[in-house]
């Protein structure tokens, strides 16, 4: 519903644009292909695989991503931890989960460009959790016995860190006229990343897998299929971006991650050689799991249920983007963006996005 939502003003928005741009005539006869130069020729740097390359061009590109999560939430309406804590005896307060990223794209003509990706996390998460489910606390292994709203509880600090999954992706152009671009987005995740994580401090309590959001990787296979669609005209740079991931196996944990779909648009001021700023509309649905991890007691936290993963958010970002346009540095980009959710639903109680903040950095040669 609310992706539908964000996808609707996405969709009014781009056909808003682009009929009165369309009639703007070039005026000092710039080429009539989309470029991808200038700081408005790289989407917000939020947005992956949105531009190609001309042939024979490689580029890297390093992204830092910390994003936190508190609030309590089941469908859009805002759950009390107090609340939760009364039918589970561990319940998530907030999170922080940073990335560092790193990208190198590859043209080997001008119709395709490689791009392969691979990230590094650290999550960090705060639960209140009843002393009874920690070993030493006389109620170690189950955990049952002693909660409810009144059971005596803590605040459980637990993080992981290490390679989360990978991606290779083709870049295909399908269209390339009149400042319109259109690429395909082929891409496959690869389970990279850990799916056993466990938290030190509760070893031999029986619960110390770390909960589903925690783990590092999605431990499948995954198909990426997308596709891009970009316009410029002289004053703003356009673009739009649908993208699935597709999980194609259960992992050897025995589940796999639902179906996940995302939505962006994006819009970008042109004209400066040195700074675009933009605005961005991310939209995004996500279902449940399948499958179930042994290990992960769902009567102890929603966190551990497969049945309450899935949601739909709709995010808003400001975009900067940079570009360094002569000197030694020239052609460097940087750039940052910054926001977070507009509307979300979860099938919950899960934690809602606070906010996002990315910083990029980018050369083409
Ligand atoms: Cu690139």
């Amino acid at each position: 519903m609310k992706h539908a939502l964000g996808f609707l003003v996405v969709g009014v928005i781009m056909t808003a644009l682009i009929p009165s741009q369309a009639l703007a005539q070039d005026s000092h006869g710039e080429t009539d292909r989309w470029s991808s130069s200038g700081p408005a020729g790289h989407a917000p740097i939020g947005v992956m695989g949105d531009h190609t390359h001309h042939a024979g061009e490689w580029m890297l590109n390093y992204m830092f991503t910390r994003e936190t999560r508190s609030v309590l939430r089941d469908g859009s309406d805002r759950i009390a931890p107090e609340d939760a804590y009364a039918i589970w005896p561990m319940v998530p307060l907030d999170m922080t989960m940073d990335m560092h990223m790193g990208h190198v794209m590859y043209a080997p003509s001008d119709r395709v460009t490689l791009m392969g990706m691979f990230m590094w996390m650290d999550h960090q998460m705060d639960a209140r959790m009843a002393n009874s489910l920690m070993p030493g606390h006389g109620h170690g292994n189950g955990g049952h016995g002693m909660h409810g709203p009144d059971a005596p509880s803590h605040t459980h600090a637990h993080g992981v860190s290490g390679w989360a999954d990978s991606e290779v992706s083709a870049l295909v152009t399908v269209l390339d006229r009149d400042r319109r671009r259109v690429h395909l987005n082929l891409g496959v995740g690869i389970p990279t990343g850990s799916i056993d994580a466990e938290d030190d401090k509760m070893a031999g309590s029986g619960h110390a897998r770390m909960p589903y959001p925690m783990q590092l990787g999605s431990g499948s296979w995954e198909a990426r299929p997308g596709a891009t669609f970009l316009q410029q005209t002289d004053r703003l740079s356009l673009g739009a971006q649908a993208l699935g991931s597709l999980p194609l196996n259960d992992n050897d944990a025995g589940y796999r991650w639902g179906n996940a779909a995302t939505f962006n648009g994006w819009t970008q001021l042109r004209g400066s050689n040195w700074i675009a700023p933009g605005v961005r509309l991310q939209s995004r649905i996500w279902g449940d799991l399948s499958g179930t991890d042994p290990n992960l007691d769902p009567m102890v936290s929603p966190e551990n249920d497969p049945d309450r993963q899935g949601g739909s958010r709709l995010s808003g970002y400001l975009s900067l983007n940079f570009q360094v346009p002569s000197g030694i540095l020239r052609g460097h980009r940087v750039a940052v963006e910054w926001g977070g959710a507009l509307a979300e639903s979860l099938n919950g109680p899960q934690m809602g996005e606070d906010w996002t903040f990315n910083l990029g950095w980018e050369y083409a040669f």
